[in-house]
């Protein structure tokens, strides 16, 4: 029997359980989405505005389910605005797959109109990379893709000329959906007493978890209570162990905790539990360390380790707390726990600093007291991320995400359409600076088009903040980082959702109320105050670096430099 390639593309991808792509059409993969047209029941097709947002999508729903997240666009201007979003997904290890059109067959190497070799183009974010010469192979090329894709989490590619699809082929292949198992490591009690005896002989041991601890949450917290250790999560597993349990350090690094910079410096032992944690500097390399993750390239790639287990979080843990004594009491503990409650002292005093219009620190605070136990925060670069990471307590029922490595703007509002999409009992909560959101605000509208009620701050600051800071700290003299001036209230009520305009905490309080249960998209336009996202350990570079804009500032602006408060400096710097 012959079956058109294109329609048994779509097949073998709703076998895998795939059941929505964001793209948005045209020329080169038409004869694709005419396949699509005819799946409309097996595939949804979320036509987004810009293909940015349909790769951004699709990394997140990944980042947030596990679920492979698929993108469409024409080859050519399509192809290349997929690729940040796709490299987002690369570097945050998730699994996407991206499929590109291309000019047809006959026409390839002829330098065609929108002739663009995505094959070179996208070799160094893919995995998994492609170019379709045969209908009859594809097929069993979109299944590898798929399987490629979860196996090494990250991003396959294919390309497709437009006139393959639409070729009749044999319909002789059976996808791969059954046969597909990721390697189950069996647990070795050696290294399980490996490890059990090195935690032993140390006193100040500290955790580094990351989002290898996905499926492990409540062995991770188990493991934590029982040996009496403190915990570090790396931004992606924000909340993974709940963000106010008292062993809790939060983040470590620039946007990280002061506690969690220093205990890192004080232990003895480091404990990295399904983590790629980039920032080497931060960490202790002076002390001994295990590490557990299911993918072996990544043992001993950040820090030298002692013991290495490769598995599972979930079932080296369950083991090691099988199998180890209780700890009863760890002097390294305590002191963890007095200065993390000194530092939420400290981030009250912030919260509580005077100031006009809304107070940054204050309405990150407010969102994660009124978000629901089920609710999913998407984060966007600038001072939100900053500001999240420190003033949303995120809890192991929510879920958190951003865009952790590539640390692209933009990336809020795709995140909660996936979120919404893939979660619609979720309550979902978007929180973007004013140049973020207007990197990828056409798709608002989108969200409106979809019915995918959700709440997105926009911090109006008319400011690109973050840069202003960070030039500050670097001693440079703060230049290009205004914006315009956008009513995105108004803009939200044009796109057909429903628009606000906050002026204070009490207003930002009572919108967050007002829209809970909103069905449709709400945007809150908040007048924020220019806020410093301090780090929390201030670094010497950075603190000569405040000094020297400070100066400079003086002598080129004959003024005296708006700096942020000077206790807030010497905290994080001493
Ligand atoms: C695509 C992209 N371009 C530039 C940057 C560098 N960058 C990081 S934060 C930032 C400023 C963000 O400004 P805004 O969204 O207004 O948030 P604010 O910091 O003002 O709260 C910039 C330009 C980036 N991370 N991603
Ligand atoms: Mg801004």
């Amino acid at each position: 029997m012959k079956v058109r390639a294109s329609d048994k593309m779509i097949d073998i991808m709703s076998q895998w359980g795939i059941d929505n792509i964001f793209g948005l059409p045209g020329d080169s993969v038409d004869t694709t989405i005419d396949a699509m047209y005819r799946a409309q029941n097996k595939i949804k097709f979320t036509h987004v505005l810009h293909e940015e947002v349909a790769a951004l999508s699709a990394a997140a729903q990944a980042k947030l389910t596990g679920k492979i997240g698929v993108c469409l666009s024409i080859g050519g201007p399509g192809a290349i605005h997929l690729l940040n979003g796709l490299y987002d997904a690369k570097m945050d290890h998730a699994p996407v797959l991206a499929i590109l059109g291309q000019v047809q067959s006959k026409m390839l190497n002829t330098d065609f109109f929108q002739e663009v070799d995505t094959h070179v183009l996208f070799d160094d974010v893919a995995v998994y990379n492609k170019l379709i010469m045969d209908p009859q192979s594809l097929p069993r090329i979109v299944d590898e893709a798929i399987r490629t894709a979860y196996s090494k989490q990250g991003v396959a590619v294919l390309t497709i000329p437009d006139d393959i699809p639409d070729h009749l082929i044999q319909d002789n292949f059976t996808a791969n959906v059954d046969n597909f198992k990721i390697e189950d490591y069996q647990v070795d009690d050696k290294e399980i007493k490996a490890v059990l005896d090195l935690i032993k002989i140390h006193s100040n041991p500290i955790v580094l978890a990351g989002t290898g601890i996905r499926n492990a949450k409540k062995e991770t917290l188990e493991f934590i209570e029982k040996f009496k250790i403190p915990i570090i999560q790396t931004m992606p597993a924000k909340g993974m162990v709940n963000d106010n349990h008292p062993y809790n350090l939060g983040q470590l690094g620039k946007l990280g905790t002061k506690p969690a910079f220093e205990m890192m410096q004080k232990a003895d032992l480091l404990i990295m539990l399904g983590t790629d944690y980039p920032y080497a500097p931060y960490l202790n390399h002076k002390i001994d360390a295990i590490q557990v993750d299911i993918n072996g390239d990544k043992l001993g790639k950040r820090h030298r380790v002692n013991v290495a287990i490769q598995g599972e979080t979930k079932e080296v843990l369950s083991r090691m707390i099988e199998l180890g004594e209780d700890v009863k009491t760890r002097p390294f503990l305590d002191t963890a726990i007095n200065r993390m409650a000194q530092w939420r002292s400290w981030m009250e005093d912030v919260m509580s600093k005077k100031h006009t219009g809304v107070l940054p620190s204050k309405m990150f605070r407010t969102l994660s007291d009124q978000a629901e136990d089920n609710a999913v925060f998407s984060i966007d670069v600038g001072t939100s991320t900053a500001f999240g990471a420190r003033f949303i307590d995120a809890k192991s029922t929510q879920k958190y995400t951003i865009s952790a490595w590539l640390g692209t703007m933009g990336c809020a509002l795709p995140g909660a359409i996936a979120a919404k999409m893939n979660m619609p009992n979720r309550p979902v909560y978007a929180m973007a600076g004013d140049g973020a959101f207007s990197m990828v605000m056409q798709d608002f509208a989108t969200a409106v088009r979809y019915k995918l009620p959700m709440v997105i701050t926009v911090l109006n600051n008319k400011l690109l903040a973050f840069i202003e800071y960070e030039q500050q700290s670097a001693g440079q003299q703060n230049y290009g980082i205004g914006l315009p001036d956008i009513d995105f209230a108004k803009f939200a009520e044009a796109c057909g959702g429903i628009g606000v305009t906050v002026t204070s905490n009490e207003e930002y309080v009572a919108a967050l109320k007002k829209y809970k249960n909103a069905d449709k998209p709400v945007l809150i336009d908040a007048a924020v105050t220019d806020e410093a996202p301090l780090p929390g350990k201030i670094v010497m570079d950075e603190a000569k670096g405040y000094a020297k804009f400070g100066f400079g500032h003086v002598i080129d602006e004959k003024s005296i430099p708006q700096l942020p408060p000077m206790k807030e400096i010497l905290r994080s710097f001493l």
